[in-house]
């Protein structure tokens, strides 16, 4: 074997391996605080979103599981979703706890003031943790809206001592093979100081808690040119980097389709990933879709989102590494830096393509879910009824 041939060989064997994570709610309305416009054919209910996730597989091939959110994912039986899912090809995946929705959350959820409505916020994260062990989930995804408006409002150390209180009670809970996944945000809906706005403070409370608690990185929670990679590369060499909420941002949480703005970064992002050998399901990194389709067709949006991590992807994996560790021992800036670029400038579609027709799959997924009449037969089976949405 050529070495060129073997490094398509290495490339060509850790894309097949490669696995993306959809999320039910961007398959349901959503939109922004001005307006949501609805679509046709969207799913009314979790059993209509993990249908749409397993289209999502079935064109893809890399897509084989779809994360929940609770309770706009309720059901009275999850084993029954679960079943339905792998009646459908796919599989559930996190478990994402929602405690930023209920009028007692208005001062926060597990960091309120008040013990009871901490209780209640607590109590949820619990329940999510039952539904995993219902849907056979692994991760247990935590995003907390809490934080303060203003300087004085509440206490900041106080929240941070309640969010490892909460934090500590729903960890304890975990059952064998699980894990909690932390995820911050700079700012929004809290405007002077979320309770966990960044990396840091979800990475202290991480490593307090202990080996099964992780950081996840969503692209769009940091102030604009934030050096995401850098972020990568500390948490992987930390053992603490549990996945990713993927998704593009122009301004703030755009929730825009991930590639879409900035492909470059995403690549950035892929090759940290490579370099720190994480790109496999081993290496315990969950690469998750956290995006919302507000006028775009949902459907073939997340197909095109999957389609963009994998060209990421590739391109990492065609980073000469032995050339690029020559250039940096060297201390050769220019050749380091083209050894990337080169990588990054590669069309990588026709290895995709040819990739998809070896597994038996159309190489060009866009044009076979449009022509597979899938949504002119949910445009014609979903009317009536009430769309998921976000406050479903
Ligand atoms: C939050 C956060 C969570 C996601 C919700 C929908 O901003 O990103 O991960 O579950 O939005
Ligand atoms: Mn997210």
């Amino acid at each position: 074997m050529t070495q060129s041939e073997a490094t398509r060989d290495r490339v060509e064997q850790a894309l097949r391996a490669q696995r993306i994570e959809t999320a039910s709610w961007a398959f349901g309305n959503s939109g922004t605080r001005f307006k949501v416009f609805a679509q046709e054919g969207v799913p009314r209910d979790p059993y209509e979103k993990v249908a749409d996730a397993a289209v999502v597989h079935r064109f893809t091939g890399v897509a084989p599981s779809v994360a929940l959110h609770i309770p706009w994912d309720r059901v009275d039986d999850y084993a029954d979703l679960a079943r339905h899912a792998k009646e459908q090809g796919v599989a559930l995946g996190a478990v994402n706890a929602n405690v930023f929705q209920d009028d007692d959350y208005k001062l926060g959820s597990v960091t309120n003031p008040d013990p009871a409505v901490r209780r209640k916020a607590v109590d949820h994260l619990l329940e999510c943790v039952d539904v995993m062990d219902a849907t056979g989930s692994r991760d247990l995804k935590l995003w907390f809206s809490d934080g303060i408006n203003y300087p004085g409002q509440d206490d900041v150390r106080a929240r941070q001592d309640r969010l490892a209180e909460a934090l500590r009670e729903a960890y304890d809970r975990l059952g064998d093979g699980q894990r909690m996944l932390v995820e911050y945000k700079l700012f929004e809906p809290a405007f002077y100081a979320m309770d966990v706005p960044d990396w840091g403070t979800a990475y202290a409370h991480c490593l307090t808690l202990g080996e099964r608690a992780q950081v996840v990185i969503d692209t769009g929670h940091h102030a604009p040119g934030t050096n995401i990679e850098f972020i990568v590369a500390v948490l992987l060499r930390a053992g603490k980097l549990g996945g990713f909420d993927f998704n593009s941002r122009f301004y703030a949480d755009d929730d825009l389709m991930v590639g879409a703005a900035d492909p470059f970064q995403l690549f950035r992002i892929m090759h940290e990933i490579v370099r720190g050998d994480a790109l496999g399901p081993a290496s315990g990194v969950a690469f998750m879709l956290d995006q919302c389709h507000n006028i775009e067709p949902k459907i073939p949006a997340v197909i095109r989102s999957v389609m963009n991590v994998q060209e990421a992807t590739a391109k990492a994996l065609l980073v000469d590494a032995d050339a690029l560790a020559a250039a940096q021992r060297a201390g050769d800036v220019l050749a380091a830096n083209a050894v990337l670029m080169d990588a990054y400038h590669t069309d990588v579609r026709p290895l995709l393509a040819e990739l998809r027709a070896d597994a038996g799959l159309d190489p060009d997924p866009m044009a076979a879910y449009a022509r597979s009449g899938y949504f002119e037969k949910i445009r014609a089976e979903r009317a009536g009824g009430r769309q998921a949405g976000w406050d479903a």
